[in-house]
């Protein structure tokens, strides 16, 4: 046993120290690995080591920044356990380049998208995904699904928990460049809040250019089931994050640009900006009542400019950034990047604020100067935060209460641990931190350079990863995480809460259209179809795939067929991906066990094109393979 308590790490000061209970915990712990072995081993102070065969506590759901993607990174080990396109091309699963994906990346364009992008590919290849967040019921995560934003196209997407793969792709009219998105965490995400950060004009169709005074930032409220815009507001200045608060009636969104400035003087330029608080409900009032105007997308917008009944304005120091939501269900953290300080807003004031009961300065119960660039705060659940210092490379851990009593004049110092981090963490995350089942074990700082924390790869570094152990009074870095194209925000989720299938459902809507395509060709179950259907030049491949075969060795086209595969994968055991490439076509998808997927091309090259299977599964995977014969015209 004392050497189970060795390797778990249960240390003297934890035992000794403030927490009998966690200590307590530890020793079940340690007693329990002694009958499983296949479960976290990790957990007490300072020990992040997942042992070869054990598996992690926390699902992490990072974001890919500019590669456009997803990942999922296993915590506290720092091991990227899987990577989710989104937003870009992704050579691996096809995605951009199935059908399947291509419809969801296409099919809620916007008109003048279309028009945009129909010589150029159909749809963009590149995204900028910031924030990952889970969907919430009653103020936690309940693991259905991952939401992420697209910077850089103004989208929205979302990714299914129980495959890991998106299944909605929105673009958002009349906002430009969505950054900040949250979801609605009470009584569950009805909604996400989505802030377009960029202001233009409204419509931007060219009538307006150089006139600043005439563009808009917009703040929309999406119905997060149906993925569609439900409403969007008309705001002041420009818009950063947001989050939402745990009553569910509230929203609280950063503005750097009150002066409304394009460039980097004017937009800095003022003392003070603000923070824009929405009401939910009273929004929803305003689009039954027909208070809204109507540009693109048929979407109603409303005025939630300066005295607007949907919006308060809170003054804040200049350029505030991070919005985060403390596990107590009351205190809203601003974070002020320029200013040294984090304000703290009290959600209960907010009837008061929005009844013109206080004046909107009221509503600040703290403002602890904690240090130079305060860009992010997350929560341990015990009523501390940690604030990302970006411009002093630190985290300071500080207490809520404390801070809040010093505002009100008492003589306490709010400030518990200020933590090196490497180097200039803009992010920070806790494990559950954004739920109020704050757990308080682990933080995260997501560091935007590394510097000399890795061998030199050459001028373009990694960012750092950082894993902090919070567990107990003192935060300890364990481990650094190099990390590609910018994980901006992640989130992390304990794995009792995610439970993704192993082998698809043959029954998932998303493979009913192939189905009924493969009804209509004469195959009651696609599962056999195997065969050549010609509709003019339009040619249907249908085969099935079981390791280490195809169910066809040979098909033939004709030069200048458009033609379509589609693949069923019969195997049914976990871990049995097939893929199918034709060479020189540029064609290449993943078919997972019982899934199907499509891919269709121009069958402009005559000749022989071996297609092989590009996912190793079995002994014989490099037989797996046929030739598509190419008829000259
Ligand atoms: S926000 S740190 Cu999108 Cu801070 Cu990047
Ligand atoms: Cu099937 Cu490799």
């Amino acid at each position: 046993m004392t050497e189970e308590i060795k390797k778990t790490g249960v240390s003297r000061r934890a035992m000794l120290g403030g927490s009998a209970v966690a200590a307590g915990v530890g020793l079940m712990g340690a007693a329990g690995m002694l009958t499983t072995t296949a479960q976290a081993k990790t957990g007490a102070m300072g020990d992040n080591e997942v042992h070869p065969g054990d598996l992690d506590e926390y699902y992490g759901f990072w974001s890919g920044g500019q590669s456009g993607e997803v990942r999922i990174v296993g915590v506290p080990s720092m091991r990227e356990l899987m990577r989710i396109p989104v937003f870009n091309r992704c050579s691996a699963t096809g995605w951009g380049q199935t059908n399947e994906s291509i419809k969801i990346l296409t099919e809620n364009m916007l008109p003048q998208e279309k028009e945009f992008w129909k010589d150029k590919g159909g749809f963009p290849m590149n995204g900028d995904t910031h924030h990952p967040h889970m969907s919430f019921t009653n103020g936690t995560y309940d693991g259905e699904f991952i939401y992420v934003n697209d910077k850089a196209n103004t989208r929205v997407a979302r990714i299914r928990c129980d495959i890991m793969k998106v299944d909605k792709i929105i673009s958002i009219p009349n906002a430009a460049d969505i950054h900040g998105l949250r979801p609605q965490k009470v009584p569950k995400t009805n909604y996400l809040f989505a802030n377009g950060e960029h202001r233009v004009p409204l419509p931007n169709d060219g009538t307006v250019l150089d006139d600043p005074s005439k563009y808009h930032a917009i703040f929309t409220g999406i119905n997060a089931v149906e993925m569609e815009v439900a409403w969007q507001v008309i705001v002041d200045g420009n818009l950063d994050n947001v989050d939402a608060d745990y009553t569910g009636r509230y929203a609280v969104a950063t503005c750097y640009n009150s002066e409304e400035g394009v460039n980097l003087e004017q937009m800095t330029s003022a003392e003070q900006d603000w923070v824009v608080i929405f009401d939910i409900e009273a929004i929803e009032a305003g689009v039954k009542a027909g208070d809204f105007k109507v540009y693109d997308g048929g979407v109603p917008v409303l005025d939630g400019r300066k005295g607007s009944k949907y919006t308060r304005y809170v003054p804040i120091s200049t350029s505030p950034h991070g919005v985060n939501a403390a596990p107590d269900r009351k205190h809203i953290m601003i974070n002020g990047k320029l200013s040294p300080t984090v304000s703290v807003l009290d959600v209960t004031k907010f009837d008061a604020l929005f009844k013109d009961q206080i004046k909107p300065r009221g509503v600040v119960v703290a403002e602890p100067e904690l240090g130079l660039g305060p860009l992010h705060t997350a929560f341990d659940g015990r009523g501390n935060a940690y604030t990302t210092l970006f411009l002093d490379s630190q985290i300071c851990k500080w207490n809520v209460n404390d801070a809040i009593r010093k505002y009100a004049g008492e003589d306490v110092d709010p400030i518990i641990q200020k933590l090196d981090v490497h180097y200039q963490p803009g992010h920070n995350h806790t494990t559950m931190g954004e739920t109020l089942d704050a757990d308080g074990k682990w933080l995260i700082s997501l560091n935007k350079f590394s510097k000399d924390r890795f061998i030199n790869c050459g001028p373009l570094k990694p960012e750092n990863d950082q894993l902090i152990d919070i567990s107990g009074d003192v935060m300890k870095i364990v481990h650094d995480g190099p990390t590609f194209a910018e994980p901006h925000d992640c989130i992390m989720v304990h794995r009792s809460i995610v439970n993704p299938l192993n082998t698809y459902d043959q029954e998932d809507v998303m493979f009913a259209e192939l189905q009924a395509q493969a009804k209509k060709d004469g195959w009651d179950d696609i599962e056999r179809a195997d065969g050549v259907i010609r509709d003019g030049n339009k040619v249907r491949v249908y085969m099935y795939s079981a390791a280490p075969s195809f169910s066809m060795e040979k098909f033939t086209v004709k030069q200048g067929d458009e033609v379509t595969v589609i693949i069923t994968n019969i195997d049914y055991i976990d871990d049995l991906t097939h893929g199918f490439t034709i060479s020189n076509y540029g064609v290449a998808m993943e078919v997972g066990p019982q899934a199907t997927a499509s891919v269709t091309f121009t069958a402009d090259a005559p000749g022989v094109h071996w297609f092989y299977c590009q996912w190793f599964c079995h002994a014989l995977h490099m037989e797996m393979r046929g030739r598509m014969l190419v008829e000259p015209k």
